[in-house]
């Protein structure tokens, strides 16, 4: 009944959303950092097809590579990091293609075009944008599906709106065989890919657009994203896959979204893989294999938030309602922290799910503090807060129960661009919240 309500919710016409600004924080780790304008800084590095692994009932170790060793310096979690992505896109979420042919647009001060071709073919797609006071140029967040994100705190916080109908770009409601929306205009209504990249691809050609405009209006080097329940699940999937993404912020986004695959089978209510895999095409088409039998996925979603990792990246839970598996996300959140660590980032990485209001995509006061210190940190750039980690008491998991790697400090050895002094700013006491 739950989940038809918030389906009911859903099909609400989506409302114009503001988004806060995103940007590279000085504390980050330049090895690992992507420059300007660089949507996937791995996609030179070759990733070798090692066919099906091993059934893994615990988290694969996000350290380890294909050909068996671990990385030991900064500079080799970039070609790791590609490993994962690899390994998402193949099992998890269909590929994302590289940017199109053609990206052009327009960014003015009320909204954004976009128009993309690829081998003779093209389609459009717009987007809302709501500016804070003042004059600009602004960072801006990207709210996917307009439900549950704070605009009012985003836009006061300094951060612009561009409000963005996901629907524009992958459609709900049609059989894996003929996806519609933008997406699948370019690269095919039987392509295996899912709607969770489709939108996040989506995001990705906003950005190419605001790199392309004169910058009167908008930053290019400042983007954050968010999105709840559903769209939380996109947002999460479009920072992972895209590197000038400087803040993330995923909302109650559960199974399918950050919670551990392996966990959501054993978290008591948590919704089913089968069911988030066939409730809508979120998920790409190959991940059908795996929701009876998560352990055999080479990968989990602590690597998808290692693969945000430096930057900035809020998950913010509802433990609420067991249909959201928050356990799991806290699991995800948990080992995704000890990707941030090892790269010396630690203090980029928050989670919050001790809240009080248990209803869905509920604007919620205890977020407001976190969203602004975060904007301000990653987007404005002009603070330097820590991370926060406030796991509700309810919905507390282990990670000792789900890993048997440990983590290696890649940023002692030297490598590279050097500099990280200063970017570890710790996780501001992980366990907060959980006594
Ligand atoms: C949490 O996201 C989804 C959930 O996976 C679905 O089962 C339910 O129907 O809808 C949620 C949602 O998107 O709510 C708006």
């Amino acid at each position: 009944a739950w989940a038809a309500a918030v389906l009911a919710l859903a099909a609400v016409p989506l409302a114009a959303a503001q988004l806060p600004h995103a940007g590279p924080s000085d504390t980050l780790v330049p090895a690992a950092e992507a420059g300007p304008g660089v949507e996937d800084d791995g996609a030179d590095c070759a990733v070798a097809d090692t066919g099906s692994p091993a059934s893994e009932s615990r988290l694969p170790d996000p350290f380890r590579k294909l050909d068996g060793t671990r990385i030991s310096t900064a500079a080799d979690w970039r070609c790791r990091r590609a490993e994962i992505r690899e390994l998402a896109e193949r099992h998890v979420y269909g590929q994302k293609p590289a940017r199109p042919d053609s990206v052009t647009g327009s960014v003015s001060r009320t909204g954004i075009t976009v128009r993309v071709t690829h081998q003779g073919r093209s389609a459009s797609f717009s987007a809302g944008l709501e500016l804070p006071a003042g004059t600009g140029p602004f960072p801006a967040v990207v709210v996917l599906g307009g439900m549950g994100a704070d605009t009012a705190t985003i836009k006061n916080s300094g951060a612009a709106v561009i409000s963005l109908d996901p629907y524009a770009l992958g459609k709900e409601g049609t059989p894996r065989g003929t996806k519609q929306g933008a997406f699948y205009s370019l690269y095919g209504s039987s392509s295996s890919t899912g709607l969770l990249m489709a939108w996040s691809w989506g995001v990705s050609r906003v950005i190419d657009v605001i790199e392309q405009s004169d910058g009167g209006v908008l930053r290019a080097d400042a983007t954050g994203v968010t999105g709840c329940s559903r769209f939380g699940k996109g947002a999460f999937v479009a920072g992972a896959f895209d590197q000038r993404i400087a803040l993330t912020m995923p909302i109650e986004s559960g199974s399918g979204g950050t919670g551990i695959f392996r966990g959501i089978p054993g978290e008591s209510g948590a919704q089913p893989l089968s069911s988030a895999y066939s409730e809508q095409p979120w998920l790409g088409d190959a991940f059908g294999s795996f929701t009876g039998n998560p352990a055999a996925l080479p990968v989990d979603t602590h690597e998808i938030v290692g693969m945000v990792a430096p930057r900035g990246l809020l998950v913010m839970e509802n433990p609420h309602i067991d249909w959201l598996g928050a356990r799991s996300g806290s699991v995800a959140a948990l080992g995704g922290v000890e990707v941030y660590k090892a790269l010396g980032a630690g203090g980029n990485i928050s989670y919050w799910s001790d809240v009080r209001d248990g209803t869905h995509c509920a604007a919620r006061p205890e977020w407001r503090t976190p969203l602004q210190q975060n904007i301000q940190k990653f987007l404005l750039r002009s603070g330097g807060s820590s991370g926060v980690f406030r796991v509700s008491p309810a919905k507390s998991g282990d990670l000792s129960a789900w890993r048997d790697w440990q983590t290696p400090d890649l940023t002692g050895t030297g490598t590279t661009t050097g500099g990280t002094g200063g970017s570890t700013g710790g996780t501001g006491g992980s366990t907060g919240g959980t006594g």
